[in-house]
This record gives C-alpha cells, structure tokens and sequence, in this order.
C-alpha cells in the first residue's frame, strides 16, 4: 500500500486475533430461513433438497478454506472447526468469520440449481450469519458439537411430530403446537408410534444426524508455517486437497467411536 497523507486512517482499524492453541469453530446460520423456507416451499419437517444445498456448501468451505478438519451441519446451519495450530489469516477473527460465510454464501447459490427447479429470485437471495468461538481443549470441542447434535435431535423429534400431526393427523399448527405443550421425547415417540405407525428410530439418518463432513485422509503440512500462505501455496493446496475425497456422514459425534477415528490429531 502507497504511503500518502491519508495513511494514518489505518490506525482506525482493529484487529481481533483469537487466541492461539485453541480450536476455532465458525459458525454460519441462514439468516430469516423461517421465510425463506416458507418461500421457495421446502418440504416439511425436512426437505432434502435443502440439505443437500447447505451440504454442497459446507463442501465448498472444505475445500477452499484452509486447515478446516471437520464441519457439522443440520436445517439452516454449519459448524466448521479448524486445526489447533492454525494460523490461517494470523487468525485474524473478521478475516476468517467474513471468508467462511461469504464462501459458504457463494456456494449455497451456486448448488440451489442442482436440486431446486424454482431459480432464486432477487428478492430472496440466501444470506447468512456467521460467528467465532475458541474452544480451548478437546473436552469443550466435543462438547459444542454434542450441543449442536442434541439441538438437531431434538428439533427433528419435535418437528417431525409436529408436521406429522398436522399433514396426517388433520391438526391445525396451532392444535399440534398444544397438543406438544410439555410432552417429552419419549411422549413424542409414542404418539408418532401408536398414532401413526411411525418408528422414529426409523427415519433417515440426516434427518436425525445432522451431517458431519471429514477429510478422507488427514492433510499434513498445512497451517503449521506461521505464514499466510503464497498465492502458488493455495493453488497447489487448492489442487491437492480437489483430490482427496470429502466424507459425508450422518452418524454419532457424541460418542467416543467418532473421536476416536475422525478426531483431530493430538500428537
Ligand atoms: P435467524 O437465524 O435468526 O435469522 O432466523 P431463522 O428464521 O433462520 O431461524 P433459525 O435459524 O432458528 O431456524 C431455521 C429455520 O429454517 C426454521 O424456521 C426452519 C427452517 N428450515 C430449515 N430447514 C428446513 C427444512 O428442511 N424444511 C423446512 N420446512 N424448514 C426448514
Ligand atoms: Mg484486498
Ligand atoms: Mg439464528
Ligand atoms: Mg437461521
Ligand atoms: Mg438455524
């Protein structure tokens, strides 16, 4: 940047840089999904097409966004976790939080055509949020993503006997919304049982799961030099990583058996 008079303006500029050794998670959030959903009539309580856009998306993040080692999505939202010792952006916080969404952004509108026939429209475009967390140990970052699981389980419990009730049962949404006033999980798996013959266990994983993306094989020699990496390091990343294939799985990340495999290196 020329040096001039108007230089000193940059001194108006703040930085925050997250705290070094800890696991930052990104998340973005569609922002008015309630209507947005509404509008391009996505299918209730969950509708596939929906998911595989955000899913293309969080693809895309995966790839174009360096040292990410896994995501979490379900509805409206994505988690993406970064390495421990990532410095990507000298984790500048505005700098990652901006790129991850508007990333995000780009490629949720670039995979809609692929599963939606209706095209955007100009006056509802998809637009998201998005924020930065430092989780400081893995406890905290298993954690967060067991809080985002149990959320989406919870949700889909709770909207899939809702939309049950409503589109099967004859219920007005506000008879349903009483009718599931107080009741617990195992209430909701009863009436969607003796009511409507529907074994919850039975529905589709994503639905239940949420989606958790992975590498196939871990990536080595990534944001541990300290530096921004040069245009010619991105393009060669970019080239190699558009090899390795993305796992996308709707299982457990509660548990042990996920961490175990999928966890971060620890060494
Ligand atoms: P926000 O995030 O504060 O800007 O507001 P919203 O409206 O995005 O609210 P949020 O993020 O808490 O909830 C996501 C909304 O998106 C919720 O109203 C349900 C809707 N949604 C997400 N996925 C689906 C889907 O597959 N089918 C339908 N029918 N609705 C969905
Ligand atoms: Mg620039
Ligand atoms: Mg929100
Ligand atoms: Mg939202
Ligand atoms: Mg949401």
């Amino acid at each position: 940047m020329a040096n001039s008079q108007y230089q000193y303006v940059k001194n108006f500029e703040r930085e925050n840089f997250l705290l070094p050794e800890t696991y930052i998670v990104v998340r973005v959030d569609g922002r008015g999904f309630h209507r947005f959903s509404k509008f391009y009539n996505f299918e209730k309580p969950n509708d596939v097409r929906a998911l595989n856009v955000i899913n293309k998306a969080a693809e895309g993040v995966f790839r174009s966004v360096q040292d990410i080692f896994m995501a979490y999505g379900d509805s409206d939202e994505y988690s993406f976790a970064f390495d421990r010792s990532s410095n990507l952006f000298e984790r500048r916080e505005a700098k990652l939080v901006s790129t991850v969404v508007s990333t995000f952004t780009a490629h949720y509108i670039s995979a809609w055509a692929s599963q939606f026939d209706e095209p955007l429209k100009p006056e509802h475009l998809p637009t998201f949020d998005g924020r930065a967390v430092c989780y400081p140990n893995l406890k905290v970052l298993r954690d967060y993503f067991a809080w985002r699981q149990v959320d989406c389980h919870i949700n889909n419990l709770y909207n899939t006997t809702f939309w049950t009730l409503v589109l099967k049962g004859g219920l007005s949404t506000q008879e349903a919304e009483q009718r599931l006033c107080g009741t617990l999980s195992s209430d909701k798996n009863e009436i969607l049982f003796s009511e409507f013959g529907i074994n919850y266990n039975n529905e589709s994983e994503m639905f239940k799961k949420g989606t958790t993306i992975v590498w196939e094989e871990p990536l080595v020699g990534t944001g541990q030099s300290g530096e921004e990496p040069s245009a010619r390091q991105v393009q060669r990343m970019a080239k190699k990583r558009s090899k390795i294939a993305l796992q996308l799985l709707h299982v457990d990340i509660i548990r042990d058996q996920f961490w175990g495999r999928f966890g971060p290196n620890l060494a």
